[in-house]
């Protein structure tokens, strides 16, 4: 069936178009007028390509991969070109302490004391901490459930975390909601977590141009993945960024997998990063389990948001190497490819290269990092475990609005002109047809 699509495509459209498993069109480098080149920048020490196939047998269906070699070692980390000694270690905690906190959190899940589910970044957490630690103070993120790393670098404590899941009262949602859905739009210029994948996308295009309109370039940062960027509004709201000049960066964490299933189910092209070539904006493919490559391409797209000149779509190439959540033990995934991507865990990746590569860390000063972790997130289980439930009597608290609670004061200036795609476009109210259009 798919051999069909692909040949009614081809003589439809009448162009060249890859064969299966060929590289796209686009990065056809053609000397003919007739061929387009692209380049899409690939930061990889290494391009790992995978096939994964359904078979059926009766009524029993699983997944078969072939890869080139699973025995492949894990390249080393790429040196960063913007990152200090002191940066690296700092990322590399925030890595340790996004797993820990997880394997807390799956404890106390066994313990009967979440309420609902918990959902795990294992494997992800370089992607999820560098990332947000490639955003300046005054920019903004949405993360997705994945990004609970994102979030403690962003300044919510592990016992935030903890609390939300267990809905204490002091938890960000004071125990009205679970999980990862709580936000910060006062301090930490957090959105909070949307269920429809790709809506955050509009959203934070949305905080973009706000901030815009009151004279300032932010770049906002929001996670997607293999199988949320299918959706139409991944394509609304990056193309709207992408016409508006908003400073979008679109880290699409391509994890290998969407529930159960396999993102070349998902999709035909080898890398999403060339999706970019359609909005007509950059496009970049990391390593998702080398942090140091995973900031030097955020910190690029948010220098590029800062100045004014559009969204980047980053492509961060991993692994889940959990189910979707703790209620999914993941057997549809063929084992070896666990095998390949624990060969390439971010945290021991990033340890042996601050240890061995770099002699940045020794040791024993690694072993005191990770006491500290450790020592810090008790302390912080500890809290969140003793603090109270909410009160029956705050139940209705915040569900209705009061006086005042939809007031959005601006958060960098007063509005003095709209300004269309990056241009000023005159101060005051607009009367221009086409400025009423985009009322
Ligand atoms: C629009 C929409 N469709 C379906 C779902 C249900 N759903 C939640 S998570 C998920 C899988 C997402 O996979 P992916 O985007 O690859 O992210 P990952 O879980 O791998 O990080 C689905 C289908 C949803 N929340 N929103
Ligand atoms: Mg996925």
């Amino acid at each position: 069936m798919a051999d069909n699509h692909n040949k009614k495509k081809t003589a439809a459209a009448g162009k060249i178009l890859p064969a299966k498993n060929s590289k796209p069109t686009a990065k056809l480098a053609e000397s003919n007028g007739d061929l387009r080149s692209y380049t899409i920048r690939d930061y990889r020490l290494e391009k790992p390509h995978f096939t994964t196939r359904q078979v059926r047998v009766g009524d029993d269906v699983h997944y078969e991969v072939e890869s080139g070699d699973f025995a492949t070692p894990a390249p080393p980390i790429r040196d960063s070109k913007y990152l200090s000694r002191e940066q690296c270690i700092e990322i590399y905690r925030w890595m340790l302490l996004n797993r820990r906190m997880e394997t807390a959190l799956e404890n106390l899940y066994k313990q009967g004391k979440v309420v609902g589910g918990v959902y795990f970044g294992l494997g992800q957490e370089g992607c999820s901490c560098a990332s947000a630690y490639a955003l300046g103070k005054d920019d903004w993120m949405g993360p997705m459930i994945r990004n609970q790393g994102a979030l403690l670098v962003r300044g919510f404590r592990p016992a935030d975390i903890m609390m939300q899941y267990m809905a204490k009262s002091g938890s960000p949602t004071g125990g009205r909601d679970t999980t990862s859905h709580f936000g910060d739009l006062k301090k930490r210029n957090v959105v909070a977590p949307i269920s429809m994948l790709g809506d955050l996308i509009p959203v934070l295009t949305g905080v973009a141009l706000g901030a815009r309109l009151q004279g300032k370039n932010v770049a906002v940062m929001t996670w997607i993945g293999d199988g949320g960027q299918s959706t139409g509004v991944t394509y609304e709201g990056l193309n709207f960024a992408a016409v508006q000049n908003l400073g979008l960066v679109l880290v699409v964490e391509n994890n290998l997998w969407a529930y159960s299933t396999p993102a070349n189910m998902q999709f035909r092209i080898e890398d999403l990063a060339e999706r970019a070539i359609g909005y007509g904006i950059p496009g970049v493919i990391v390593d998702g389990t080398d942090a140091c490559q995973v900031y030097d391409a955020c910190y690029e797209a948010c220098e590029r948001a800062h100045r004014g000149e559009g969204p980047t779509l980053i492509e961060a190439k991993m692994m889940r190497m959990k189910g979707h959540a703790i209620h999914d033990a993941a057997e549809y995934v063929p084992k070896p490819m666990f095998e390949y991507w624990k060969r390439r865990d971010p945290i021991t990746r990033m340890e042996d290269y601050l240890i061995t590569k770099k002699k940045w860390l020794t040791t024993e000063e690694n072993e005191a990092l990770i006491a500290s972790v450790e020592q810090q997130l008790e302390a912080e289980r500890e809290l969140a475990v003793n603090s109270p439930m909410p009160t029956p009597e705050s139940a209705a608290g915040g569900v209705y609005c009061e006086d005042g609670c939809h007031d959005i004061k601006p958060k960098y200036a007063m509005p003095e002109s709209a300004t269309i795609g990056g241009r000023e476009s005159g101060s005051g109210p607009k009367r221009s047809e086409s400025a009423v259009h985009l009322k």
